[in-house]
């Protein structure tokens, strides 16, 4: 780009700021700003819009959000108010670009086989952020795969996967990652049921076979892992258990937990009866779980558990005696369960009913306390009174599913059926807004289309920002151009500063690397991600300096017994040392790589084709990689990353010399 229209473009930002702020100063450049939004028929709600979304060049975005990749296996980085994607995180499945299980991450893939088979995707649904007293902490991040019951561990540091824990007790989840306010845990709940480590058992034997369960899997913030030695679960009836939030502040230390098919329907449409999306959605209500996770820990610490496929469980009898699980009605299909900023209240969405219902943590409690049960479920768990525990109704409209909240006492409630956002607000203890208790309904936003989650800025923590607000919609229909029968979703910006009544979609972003559903916004400035990795020679894995990793004038070739090959490589801009890497035919080959580079960005690649191998390599990092010289052959390798000018040039052989 010139200098001339680069400056063109300050220009032109600044007349639309112009615009915005009704200064005449830049008359001329009005009239240009007029001329263009006349041309491309914007009005003055759109340039208003642009002026509060466009980021020019080297000015950054204010929050991040870590989304959710759906059946992508994957997470992707988006700035706000840009909507940039600024970059995609490989959990699950592999991915070529950040080198992931294409020579490195494979032992963490590996931890994710299930049943010694190998997965390579996974279906993530909910990211959660590590929390410190109740606020985003910008650490750690966790995420779920419904596809196979698995939990991913993140490292904010460098972005990167470190962890896959594959829960030994079920097969797929849905509440999962959740954590509580100090991160002491990570939550994952079963969703389809199974028998205990998804042995088999015919459907006739759902009632007495099949099993809910949650698992506590304890996390390490030393380490940064999964301790799965301090992990546990206990045991919930088999209703399909779904979405699921932390207590945070007074309800600190409970989990809230959504379940659908209180009616332990088994489907069956090919024999006339009736289909799982009829057989599950019969009772006019199902049940809120209400788990007390620090009592259960107790018990856990105190041995009343059972070993079951080697993990150990708290059972339904004794999680029950214990007073640990309480149920209360909610109304029919429940999906969200989102608990308000102070803890007070828990804001549950029936699919099928118009209604947000909102909880009352101090009613459950003093509910508890005195045993006011309506009764008990066909498993025995206690019951809590609806009416004893419901703060409000709030009529939102159709199809209600998530629920965000704002620092001002608004609530936020995604509208699947109606395709739109409800404002209303949260009783009266909040802000200065609304001093009077007020379960309102306030406004609705429409988007386009579908809105499955939606997400708020720090809107899950104890101190939500408000300001933006996303609207994660799963249909894009007629928004951009087509890309055939498969199109984007659609990730829409709407501005919830205003007060009032306005809350305007002010950007579309279309998401077509994946089916995103929940995702998280947190505060650009709290995230402290490493420029390059501390020291040359850093091992990613570890997250520290890995004693046997290549260095500047110590790169050899060297043969250890007659049927293995170490190669010790660096690679600076812009070339590898050794250039030629000769081995024999059946050689077991340890390839070590060092980038040896210091400045930000310096990544290099490296690849060798034939063998399926392909490492990003960032400033500082250095890799493993293992293989079997099996095929003969000549074998250019070379940089992927265009690192230089002679990036091109940044290149070797592999030459594998055949038997006899
Ligand atoms: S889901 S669209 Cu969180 Cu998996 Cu609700
Ligand atoms: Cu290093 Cu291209």
């Amino acid at each position: 780009m010139t200098r001339k229209t680069l400056r063109n473009r300050t220009l032109c930002a600044a007349s639309l700021m112009a615009l915005v702020s009704g200064s005449t100063a830049w008359a001329q450049s009005m009239t240009d700003v007029q001329s263009v939004a006349k041309e491309r028929g914007l009005s003055t709600a759109e340039l208003l819009a642009a002026a509060k979304t466009f980021t020019p060049t080297g000015m950054k975005d204010e929050y991040v959000i870590f989304s959710s990749g759906g059946h992508s296996g994957q997470v992707f980085v988006i700035g706000v108010p840009s909507m940039r994607l600024l970059r995609t995180i490989a959990v699950f499945t592999p991915e070529s670009w950040q080198g992931w299980g294409f020579g490195v991450g494979n032992e963490i893939l590996d931890e994710g086989n299930v049943s010694g088979k190998e997965n390579r995707w996974g279906d993530t649904h909910h990211p959660a952020l590590s929390e410190t007293n109740g606020d985003y902490d910008g650490e750690w991040l966790f995420i779920n795969d419904k596809s196979n019951a698995r939990i991913a561990v993140i490292d904010l540091r460098d972005f990167e996967t470190k962890q896959i824990v594959k829960n030994p007790l079920f097969i797929n989840d849905h509440g999962g990652a959740f954590v509580p306010p100090n991160t002491e845990y990570i939550f994952q709940t079963a969703q389809y049921n199974v028998p205990w480590g998804a042995d088999y058992a015919p459907m006739s034997e759902y009632k007495d076979n099949f099993r809910g369960a949650v698992t506590m899997w304890k996390f390490d913030r030393k380490k940064g892992r999964i301790d799965k030695e301090k992990s546990f679960a206990i045991e919930l009836p088999p209703y399909w258990q779904d979405i699921a939030d932390c207590g945070k502040l007074v309800s600190d230390g409970y989990f809230f937990l959504n379940s659908i098919n209180t009616e332990l329907a088994t489907g069956g449409i090919e024999q006339k009866k009736p289909p799982f999306e009829a057989g599950v959605s019969m009772n006019a209500t199902d049940y809120l779980h209400i788990i007390d996770w620090k009592k259960a820990e107790k018990v856990y610490q105190a041995g009343r558990t059972t070993e079951i496929k080697g993990f150990p469980v708290i059972p339904l009898d004794v999680a029950i005696e214990e007073g640990l699980l309480h149920l209360t009605p909610e109304p029919r299909s429940p999906h969200g369960v989102d608990v308000a900023p102070k803890g007070d209240f828990i804001v549950v969405s029936g699919k099928l009913d118009p209604h947000t219902t909102i909880y009352s943590f101090d009613k459950i409690n003093k509910a508890i306390a005195s045993k006011n049960f309506s009764g008990e479920d066909e498993f025995g768990v206690p019951v809590l009174d609806f009416d004893s525990v419901v703060e409000a109704q709030v009529e939102v409209g159709l199809g209600p599913l998530h629920t965000q909240f704002g620092p001002d006492g608004y609530a936020y409630t995604s509208l699947f059926l109606d395709s739109a956002v409800a404002r209303w607000t949260l009783g009266g203890q909040y802000g200065s807004m609304n001093p009077e208790p007020d379960w309102t309904l306030v406004q609705k936003t429409p988007v386009h289309y579908n809105i499955g989650h939606l997400g708020a800025a720090e809107g899950d923590t104890v101190s939500p920002d408000g300001k933006y607000l996303v609207a994660y919609n799963k249909w894009s229909v007629d928004r951009f151009v087509s890309t055939g029968p498969l199109l984007p979703q659609n990730f829409q910006l709407l501005d919830i500063s205003q007060q009032g009544t306005e809350m305007p979609v002010i950007y579309d972003m279309p998401m077509g690397i994946g089916e995103p559903h929940y995702a998280q916004i947190i505060k650009a400035d709290k995230l402290k991600p490493w420029a390059v990795y501390p020291e040359i020679g850093w091992d990613p894995m570890t997250q520290s300096v890995d004693p046997y990793a290549p260095r500047p004038k110590m790169e050899r070739v060297e043969r250890k017994g007659e049927h293995e090959v170490e190669v010790y490589m660096t690679s600076v801009r812009s070339h590898f040392t050794p250039e030629h890497v000769t081995v024999k035919q059946g050689d077991k080959v340890t390839w070590r790589i060092t980038n040896t580079e210091r400045a930000i960005d310096a990544t290099h690649g490296f690849s060798i084709p034939v063998y399926n191998i392909t490492l990003s390599l960032e400033a500082g990092e250095t890799a493993k990689i293992e293989f079997i010289a099996d095929t003969a052959g000549t074998f250019p390798f070379y940089c992927t990353e265009f690192c230089s000018a002679l990036h091109l040039e940044m290149m070797g052989y592999l030459m594998v010399e055949p038997n006899e």
